[in-house]
């Protein structure tokens, strides 16, 4: 069997990770024959917490899992890693602002950047999942550079994307393998653009536009919108806690793409750093849709897509946000 694979999942401790580490471990990501060193990372308050998660893993018996170790320094977790899943970050506390909740996080990923910098593999795939995670990835992708490509550093918004094939196939009454395509631009946050456009529909045997299969361009362009920018808080109000499972295997779709390719004429979301495409400015992590070629493992920009009046002035808006955030996070590394 192939040389192990070394993982670094950050926020190993918390709720996200419990379902993480598992479909990491048992070949969910890397697949049924790579065996894996996993390196799980929490800050020390954590630790007894993160060694009762290191028990449990090792309860699980998974072949594939040749290694668990468990750390709290961050320099140690970061070296030689293939991949990293950044989860861990300041969550929002009571009477907390948000300008102070960026703030934090930003120390976080400019220290992981660095981190990341000086012990990990030059060839290191990362998914920032923490948030604001667009932000957080942008100024991990500064500091790590230009030891690693800012190409090797991305958000997640799978989440997001998942959640709108998911809408899309029950409103149309298919199932899940019969929707593909669906677009989430920008930030993962409530500006999101979640797009349908260029989605296509497998209905009675045949493919089709989303449109079309809906036959609802209202609930399109209203409620479908909203219910994917706001199943989040949804999620949280009923659950009193966030989203977990589903942002997990989120994470493991993503990774799982980016390591095997998409399939053909595929593609799916994820927050890199823009090439220029459709506008929106260099270097800007910003949520397109991706094809990933396998050989290389390097993600392309679909190009080409027709944007109309609609979708320009939901880019727009995420764009300014994802600006503002930026600037700020900038101000915040200079504190
Ligand atoms: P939890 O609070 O359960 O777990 C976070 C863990 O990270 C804790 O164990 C904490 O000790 C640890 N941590 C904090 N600072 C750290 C550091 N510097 N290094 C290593 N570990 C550190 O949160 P959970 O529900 O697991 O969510 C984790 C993050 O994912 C949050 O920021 C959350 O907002 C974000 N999410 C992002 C999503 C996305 O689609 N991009 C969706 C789900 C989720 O809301």
């Amino acid at each position: 069997s192939p040389a192990p694979l070394r993982v670094l999942v950050t926020g190993a401790a918390g709720q996200i990770c419990y379902s993480l580490v598992y479909q990491i471990a048992s070949g969910s990501v890397f697949g049924k024959d790579q065996p894996l060193e996993l390196v799980l990372l929490d800050i020390p308050m954590m630790s007894a917490a993160l060694d009762g998660v290191v028990m449990e893993l090792v309860d699980c018996a998974l072949p594939l899992l040749h290694k668990v170790i468990p750390v709290t320094d961050e320099k140690e977790a970061f070296k030689d890693v293939d991949y990293a899943f950044l989860v861990g970050a300041m969550p929002r506390r009571e009477g907390m602002e948000r300008k102070d909740l960026l703030a934090a996080n930003v120390k976080i990923f400019k220290s992981q950047g660095r981190a990341l910098a000086e012990g990990a593999k030059s060839t290191t795939k990362v998914i920032v999942v923490g948030n604001p995670a667009n932000t957080n990835a942008y100024i991990c992708a500064k500091y790590a550079a230009p030891k690693i490509s800012p190409r090797n550093i991305s958000a997640m918004t799978r989440l997001d994307h998942n959640r709108a094939t998911a809408q899309i196939a029950a409103k149309a009454g298919v199932t899940i393998d019969d929707v593909k395509n669906v677009i989430i631009w920008g930030n993962h946050s409530g500006t999101q653009f979640p797009d349908v456009k260029h989605a296509k529909v497998n209905k009675g045997g045949s493919a089709t536009d989303a449109y079309a299969a809906v036959g609802d361009e209202a609930w399109l362009k209203g409620e479908f919108i909203s219910v994917v920018q706001k199943r989040g808080a949804v999620i949280i109000a009923a659950r009193k806690l966030s989203s977990a499972m589903s942002a997990a295997k989120a994470a493991c779709d993503h990774i799982h793409d980016w390591h095997f390719g998409t399939p053909k004429d595929t593609w799916v979301s994820m927050a890199v750093p823009s090439d220029g495409s459709y506008g929106i400015p260099e270097g800007i992590m910003f949520s397109f849709p991706v094809t990933i070629d396998a050989a290389t493992k390097d993600w392309k920009i679909v190009q080409g897509l027709s944007i109309d009046e609609f979708a320009q002035g939901k880019l727009n808006a995420t764009l300014q946000e994802l600006q503002e955030e930026r600037d700020e996070a900038l101000r915040a590394c200079e504190e």
